[in-house]
């Protein structure tokens, strides 16, 4: 029998569930080159620690890995139900919490750690949040005009904050908890248009993650946002890396100047606070606050007699 240690938290809402002990050997290299190795050799893994029947579609995965860069405290590679992710701020969020709960993070309360895209920084401040100091993040197209099937034509930026996001501020859509059926779909629609009219980031990246603002109304914040990820799933937070998206934009369209806050609430009503700063190298680093709740401390157990221990997915179903 398979066994794999996982620790749950949520970051405002939205799970991550760290992998700790158990998980796949990816030998040695930079967190790109081990998630290609995971993603080869590995992927049933990765089904069968997010998918149903012992995940579900809103999960986000992490495996903890030893880093590669020696300045830094611990590398990882994100996932969820569809494959694997660039960059997660609310994972991050939750693995700092997770580390601290095992008392693995250092007296000065900061962490350094490697993702496929760069390195991260996550620090406490006095009143328990974690802040992520995210990679370079940057506004690629503004005001681009799709038209997108069903629901006539939107305007929207097209931004990098660790994943790529397609930033959408005009349109007709009630964002709100109870729309979420209409939202998804026209989150799927949405990725459609891109698909068909070939737009992608400027990387050659697909633009996988859909993000839909709208005002903040009934919490103290600066918008709410609804966002679709790669797996079909809605972020229950207000996603570190489309708000480092969102912060992007913001500051390329003169709006938002370093340091001055600017707080992102989701369409479960959680709240991230972000600012910008400048790196020695003019880069946009983007800075998210929020914090993290620890939910379970589980031994996943991977039956050989199990037809479902890789999780439910089209391979498995029959
Ligand atoms: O917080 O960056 C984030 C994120 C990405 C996907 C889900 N959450």
């Amino acid at each position: 029998m398979q066994r794999i240690k996982v620790i749950d938290s949520h970051t405002g809402g939205e799970p991550t569930r760290l992998i700790i002990d158990g998980g796949p050997d990816l030998g040695q290299g930079t967190m790109a080159e081990r998630r290609a190795r995971f993603q080869e050799q590995h992927d049933h893994l990765r089904a069968a620690v997010v998918n149903e029947p012992r995940g579900s579609d809103a999960f986000v995965g992490g495996l903890l890995c030893e880093p590669d860069d020696p300045s830094c405290d611990v590398g990882v590679i994100y996932f969820n139900n569809a494959g694997y992710i660039n960059m997660c701020v609310h994972g991050t969020i939750g693995l700092a919490v997770t580390l601290d709960g095992l008392g693995r993070v250092p007296s000065h309360r900061h962490l350094r750690i490697e993702t496929p895209v760069g390195v991260v920084g996550a620090r406490w401040d006095d009143s328990g949040n974690v802040t992520v100091a995210n990679v370079p993040s940057y506004r690629d197209h503004a005001d681009l005009r799709l038209a997108v099937d069903g629901f006539g034509t939107v305007t929207a930026d097209v931004a990098w904050g660790g994943n790529w996001f397609l930033l959408v501020h005009e349109h007709a859509l009630e964002v709100s908890f109870e729309n979420i059926a209409q939202l998804t779909a026209f989150g799927n629609a949405a990725r459609r248009a891109l698909t068909h009219e070939g737009i992608r980031g400027s990387d050659g990246g697909e633009i996988d993650h859909i993000e839909i603002f709208a005002p903040a109304e009934g919490v103290d914040a600066d918008s709410r946002n609804f966002v679709l990820c790669p797996g079909g799933a809605y972020d229950r937070s207000p996603c570190g890396t489309g708000t480092s998206a969102k912060l992007a934009c913001l500051h390329a369209a003169g709006v938002l100047d370093e340091g001055a806050i600017w707080r992102q609430a989701s369409i479960v009503g959680s709240i991230f606070e972000g600012w910008v700063t400048k790196d020695a190298h003019g880069q946009l680093i983007p800075h998210i606050r929020g914090n993290a709740h620890l939910m379970g401390e589980t031994t996943l157990l991977l039956d050989p007699e199990d037809p479902f221990r890789y999780g439910i997915t089209s391979a498995t179903v029959r």
